[in-house]
């Protein structure tokens, strides 16, 4: 009961897209700060929460298999990076013809202080063979999974959530993979992957794994359901790609869409981040047609985290205006006009437009 109590007050702030699994966005605020309080983190689950017996198996083509506990973690030498987390179906809702999957309009994304342990140096305590190739995250969540018409019967009756990276990528120390075990100073919350779960940075979130309950080094590639069947890029005209950095994006977080002005200077802001960050320009228009205007933008105040950005607009004229923001990052990537569709509907980071009216 006290439990339950518990989950409906962290899930009270949020949007709700589905109940079950529980899946929610963030409320506008979310974008507001530096850190977004745990309350309004946007949660994505593709299973029920699941029971976790508190260890961490390492195991695969290994010399020194391991089973860890939270207390042996926490022993380790502790790293603590602020990350923005984006699901990689952020935006769905724009794509047309609408693909399936969760509606995501443009608040599942977030940002998060994780503490916890690297993985490379658990990667190093086990000791993986030369062979390996992968190295592959299993989640705690189970279940039903009916979305993929060409799973095996087994797997749709009851799937779990794995994950892979390449292991030269996770054994990387520049990478700064985490085991994280901490949330904004917390412990874990249910929602987020008690009682610890990892965390990549600029990746697309699926690569989190929560309620992580085994890392096994594989000796080839990996391919499953959420490695191989969902989370690729189909494109209409050339090969599948998967799903991996975050793409270059920016909102608009003030003025609120729809909202109304008084004549004036108003402050247009808002927040960018990019998998190939920093970020490095935002640009702002005024119009819905060309004419970019460079907004003032922050440096980023860590590796791994949105930066905010502001233009003051001379909103004198009164009537329906227009404003879209668009950044570009350091490895030259600029957000497109049209999204980039696709069939499972990932990675839209189409150009914001929004609408305000002077009056
Ligand atoms: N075990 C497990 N890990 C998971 C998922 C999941 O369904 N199961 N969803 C992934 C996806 S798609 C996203 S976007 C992030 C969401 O993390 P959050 O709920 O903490 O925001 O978790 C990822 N890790
Ligand atoms: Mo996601």
């Amino acid at each position: 009961m006290a439990v339950e109590d518990d989950l409906a007050r962290a899930r009270a702030a949020l949007q709700m897209i589905n109940p079950a699994p529980y899946n929610a966005e963030a409320p506008p605020q979310a974008l507001a700060g530096e850190i977004t309080p745990i309350e309004f983190h946007y949660v994505r689950s593709n299973f029920p929460l699941p029971a976790h017996d508190g260890t961490l198996e390492v195991g695969g083509a290994v010399d020194n298999p391991l089973t860890l506990t939270l207390d042996d973690l926490r022993a380790m030498p502790a790293h603590e990076r602020a990350v923005t987390l984006e699901c990689a179906g952020n935006g769905r809702l724009e794509l047309r013809p609408l693909p399936s999957g969760e509606p995501w309009g443009g608040y599942a994304v977030s940002t998060a202080r994780w503490r916890g342990a690297l993985l490379h140096e658990v990667l190093q305590l086990a000791s993986p063979r030369a062979e390996g190739v992968d190295v592959r995250f299993q989640g705690a969540d189970h279940g039903a999974y009916h979305l993929n018409p060409v799973l095996a019967d087994t797997d749709r009756d009851d799937l779990t959530f794995v994950r892979a990276l390449p292991l030269a990528h996770a054994a990387d120390p520049a990478a700064e993979i985490l085991i994280a075990y901490e949330m904004n100073g917390e412990p874990l919350g249910s929602d987020h992957g008690s009682p610890f779960r990892i965390i990549v940075p600029q990746w697309y979130a699926v690569a989190s794994v929560k309620w992580l309950k085994r890392i096994d080094v594989l000796t080839e590639a990996y391919a499953g359901e959420f490695q191989t069947g969902h989370y690729m890029y189909e494109w209409a005209d050339r090969p599948a790609e998967p799903v991996d950095v975050m793409r270059v994006r920016a909102r608009i977080t003030a003025p609120a869409a729809g909202s109304t002005l008084s004549p004036g200077t108003c402050t247009v802001r808002g927040k960018a981040w990019s998998g190939t960050g920093p970020v490095t320009r935002v640009d702002v228009s005024l119009t819905g047609a060309g004419e970019w205007h460079a907004a003032r933008l922050d440096p980023p105040s860590g590796p791994y985290h949105w930066q905010d950005w502001s233009f003051e607009w001379q909103a004198n004229d009164s009537g329906r205006h227009t404003l879209r923001a668009r950044a570009t990052d350091a490895a030259g990537n600029v957000q497109p006009e049209v999204p980039p569709w696709n069939r499972l509907g990932y990675g839209n980071n189409a150009i914001e437009v929004i609408f305000v009216d002077v009056v």
